[in-house]
């Protein structure tokens, strides 16, 4: 079986864009794949996280993925911190990337805008990422529309150690979904739907309750043209755009289609609502029972850590090998 990895911050709480963007698609291909996902904490103290706050978003995290439908006898699913390959791959690969490289990285400028401590962290933090995906020998990548640029480097990495030292990383290819890559702040369309930049009012949380759901989209920005057409090129209807693209990802229906079916903007964001309410019902009642059981929650990620690990020690031991480290 080919193998995939991903991997999601716990920073926050997770919204549609991470479902529509990631998660949906690895509960879909958790039986074609051997799969591995991963909480990965270590990228979320590139920016200051207060401990407690850390505590409760793994936690939340853990039981949104299970939530979602990711089976743990399917998939592995583990916490970066506990499988210390990563930041042994993750040096690895910082010595392996350039400071051009990295100085490069959109989502480095964007971030670095935003906070007054800019950790060295932060900056290295796609050489991290490429330590995640090539510490598995990952086939595929299954993420949004944002990683994309971060998935190029990972496969420039592995490319370039592998020509300096010898075949020891499989060059992972991304995987990105056609609709739902990139679903937009409800308030600023023209802005990626994000846990740690948007505004509350801009995002849909999977924990939101109905009615908070149908005020967030009945409030959400669109234009005064009042023409339903999905006009994807035209960054004034950028908000309209966004609706028809959240809908057809979750109907399964063309933006088009969906635009057909609605005579008015309102009588789109009611039937909107409903299918956002629909998809994410299920997930809050299962979410409920995970988090319940929090001994059960820890004990499903240790299992996953053993097995992550496994895989993990040989690939160090290769690269070490490689490298001309004494093994
Ligand atoms: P942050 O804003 O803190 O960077 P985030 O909300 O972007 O967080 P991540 O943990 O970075 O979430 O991403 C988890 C997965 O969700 C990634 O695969 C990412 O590509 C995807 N994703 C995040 N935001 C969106 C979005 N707005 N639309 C589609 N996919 C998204
Ligand atoms: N950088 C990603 C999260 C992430 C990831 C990974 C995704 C960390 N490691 C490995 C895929 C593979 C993000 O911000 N969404």
């Amino acid at each position: 079986m080919a193998r995939i990895l991903s991997g999601i911050q716990p920073t926050g709480t997770t919204h549609l864009g991470n479902y529509l963007g990631a998660l949906r698609h690895w509960v879909d291909q958790q039986d074609e794949f051997d799969s591995f996902f991963s909480i990965v904490d270590l990228h979320a103290i590139t920016v200051h996280q207060d401990p407690k706050d850390l505590r409760e978003a793994v936690t939340h995290l853990a039981a949104m993925l299970f939530a979602v439908g990711i089976d743990p006898q399917r998939a592995t699913v583990f916490l970066q911190s506990h499988v210390p390959g990563h930041a042994q791959l993750a040096w690895i690969m910082e010595c392996t990337a350039s400071f051009g490289e990295l100085s490069r990285m959109t989502q480095f400028k964007e971030k670095s805008t935003k906070t007054e401590f800019i950790s060295a962290g932060l900056f290295n933090y796609p050489a991290l990422m490429a330590a995640d995906i090539l510490l598995y020998q990952a086939e595929r990548v299954p993420v949004g529309d944002d990683q994309k640029q971060h998935l190029e480097l990972a496969r420039t990495l592995a490319t370039r150690f592998n020509t300096r030292f010898g075949e020891v990383f499989t060059v992972p290819e991304p995987q990105i979904p056609k609709v739902g890559a990139r679903i937009m702040d409800l308030q600023v369309p023209t802005q990626k739907m994000s846990k740690s930049s948007s505004q509350d009012s801009g995002i849909i949380y999977l924990l939101d309750p109905p009615e908070l759901i149908k005020k967030k989209i009945s409030r959400a920005v669109t234009d005064s043209a009042n023409d339903l057409r999905y006009v994807p090129d035209d960054p004034l209807r950028a908000g309209l755009r966004n609706l028809l693209e959240l809908g057809s990802s979750l109907l399964g229906a063309s933006p088009e289609e969906v635009a057909s079916r609605h005579s008015s903007y309102g009588a789109l964001k009611v039937a909107l609502s409903e299918i956002v309410i629909e998809a994410v019902t299920p997930i809050q009642q299962l979410y409920r029972e995970y988090t319940d059981d929090r001994g059960e929650l820890l004990r499903i990620l240790g299992e996953g850590a053993e097995r992550a690990n496994a895989v993990a020690r040989a690939t160090i031991e290769r690269a070490h090998a490689a490298l001309g480290f004494l093994t």
